[in-house]
């Protein structure tokens, strides 16, 4: 890795140079939690270099319909994938930022007399769907600059990303931007029960909300209490409940051992083995943000910067990753309520109405109902109420006046350690029917044509034959 990252960093010198001789700076990053949260590191970056600029959040579709006026334009978690280098005439200088897959070649750089330059971890056999974020490119960035108490947000944009999902933890460039947080004192690698809600959920929901294999305890409270209550661990200290991080060390290993003990009974024999990264792997807490506050905890913290571009503004999350509680924080929280009681109703619209479908090798959900940028959180969701074995997917019009459908797959992480790659698989069959998709092996999706989606069903369906 260290060796790779030498590499990368002589293009990062280029930029840091390219920054040096720009006054008037436009950035657009993308609309999600990494996108969100790269913006915000590059306009803290900008603020301290005392650059003019502005950041715009974008979804991938507007990149076609951009100007270019400013001196230089920054495209950060987006870019490498579309015509970028065919906006105007490159009267602007152009820097990429980004870790998807890149549409050009490295070479295309050394064509533009140092007015374009692409920056894309793939360049330099980096790995950009779990070695590295854009918030994390944007950090390292900022790192040419010695900004090194900027790399907690980047540990947040890798979480944010998922990019810790299937290894358990982060690993690779997204590690060696972790030893930045660390040393600086801001972030503490934890090894702890992999349960969502550490700082805000009392400890029997989030229990309860256990994906991934359904058990007795799944979705269940009553289940939940009782388990603990078997084990000997107090739900509450006084009247308060208390929440993952109060428990001790102790009280961890005795659930540790206990859900061992009964996912190890349901799962297929073949799963066996993976059980243990299923139940535990790495959090990461953000030492300067108050206990029991969703801040504390990256992937509570992610949750509220979703909320945000969700419900389309991205502007409140930028203000509070930049800094700003107070009342930044509280619209945050506001914003975050909100979507949650979004979610839970569009949950209870599934599931009173039987909505999961279920056929051969998956199991899907129609849901116009449902807006096109929650469909995928709704169907991880809903995943524990379905069949765990097999992915579910939920699709919705991308927007109430075109007729393209989003489709969003979720599955439990076993079928990824089994070797399933959904993202792959999705790329492809999207592809056959006009369509086009991809992303993370167990959270995906694809735009596809609305008269295909049946078609898109039968195919992928008839793909899994065998596979799962
Ligand atoms: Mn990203």
């Amino acid at each position: 890795m260290d060796k790779k990252f030498e590499i990368m960093k002589k293009a990062f010198e280029k930029a840091n140079e390219m920054i040096n001789n720009a006054e008037n700076i436009q950035i657009y990053s993308h609309i999600d939690c990494d996108g969100i949260t790269a913006g915000s590191i590059l306009s803290s970056m900008l603020d301290r270099l005392e650059k003019d600029h502005q950041v715009e959040f974008i979804t991938l579709d507007k990149i076609d319909d951009l100007s270019i006026e400013n001196e230089l334009t920054i495209f950060s978690d987006l870019g490498s994938g579309q015509n970028v280098h065919k906006l105007g005439d490159l009267s602007s200088k152009i820097i990429i930022l980004d870790h998807h897959p890149p549409l050009r070649p490295m070479i295309y750089d050394k064509h533009s007399s140092g007015k374009f330059l692409e920056i894309n971890s793939h360049y330099y056999d980096i790995d950009g769907s779990f070695e590295v974020s854009g918030g994390g490119m944007a950090y390292l960035l900022a790192r040419t600059f010695d900004f090194y108490d900027l790399s907690w947000l980047g540990v947040l944009s890798a979480v944010g990303d998922m990019q810790n999902n299937i290894p358990g933890k982060l690993v690779g460039l997204n590690q060696k931007i972790l030893v930045d947080g660390v040393q600086k004192g801001l972030v503490d690698p934890i090894h702890d029960l992999s349960f969502y809600g550490r700082q805000t959920r009392p400890v029997y929901v989030a229990l309860s909300y256990f994906g991934d294999v359904k058990l007795p305890i799944t979705n269940n409270k009553n289940e939940s209490i009782h388990m603990l209550n078997k084990l000997g661990i107090p739900t509450k200290n006084d009247k308060k409940a208390r929440v993952l991080s109060d428990l001790t060390k102790e009280e961890k290993s005795l659930i540790f051992s206990e859900l061992l003990k009964m996912l190890s009974r349901e799962v297929p024999k073949k799963y066996v083995k993976y059980v243990p990264k299923l139940i535990s792997g790495e959090s990461y807490e953000f030492l300067e943000e108050i206990k029991y506050s969703p801040l504390r905890d990256a992937s509570e913290f992610s949750t509220a910067i979703n909320a945000c571009s969700r419900h389309k503004h991205p502007e409140i999350a930028l203000k509070v990753l930049k800094g700003s509680r107070g009342h930044a924080l509280d619209e945050m929280e506001q914003l975050t309520l909100e979507h949650r009681r979004y979610l839970a109703q569009k949950m209870d619209w599934i599931r009173e109405e039987e909505r999961i479908i279920q056929m051969h090798n998956l199991q899907y959900f129609e849901g116009s109902e449902i807006k096109s940028e929650v469909i995928g959180t709704v169907a991880g969701m809903i995943l524990s109420y379905g069949d765990w074995k097999k992915p579910i997917i939920g699709f919705t019009p991308v927007n109430d006046d075109e007729d393209g459908m989003k489709v969003s797959l979720r599955c439990s992480r076993l079928l990824a350690y089994d070797g399933i790659h959904f993202g792959n698989i999705v790329r492809k069959v999207a592809a056959k029917i006009g369509g086009s998709g991809g992303g993370h092996s167990v959270a995906c999706g694809a735009y596809v044509p609305g008269e295909n989606i049946n078609k898109f069903l039968g195919i992928l369906d008839e793909y899994l034959n065998g596979v799962i």
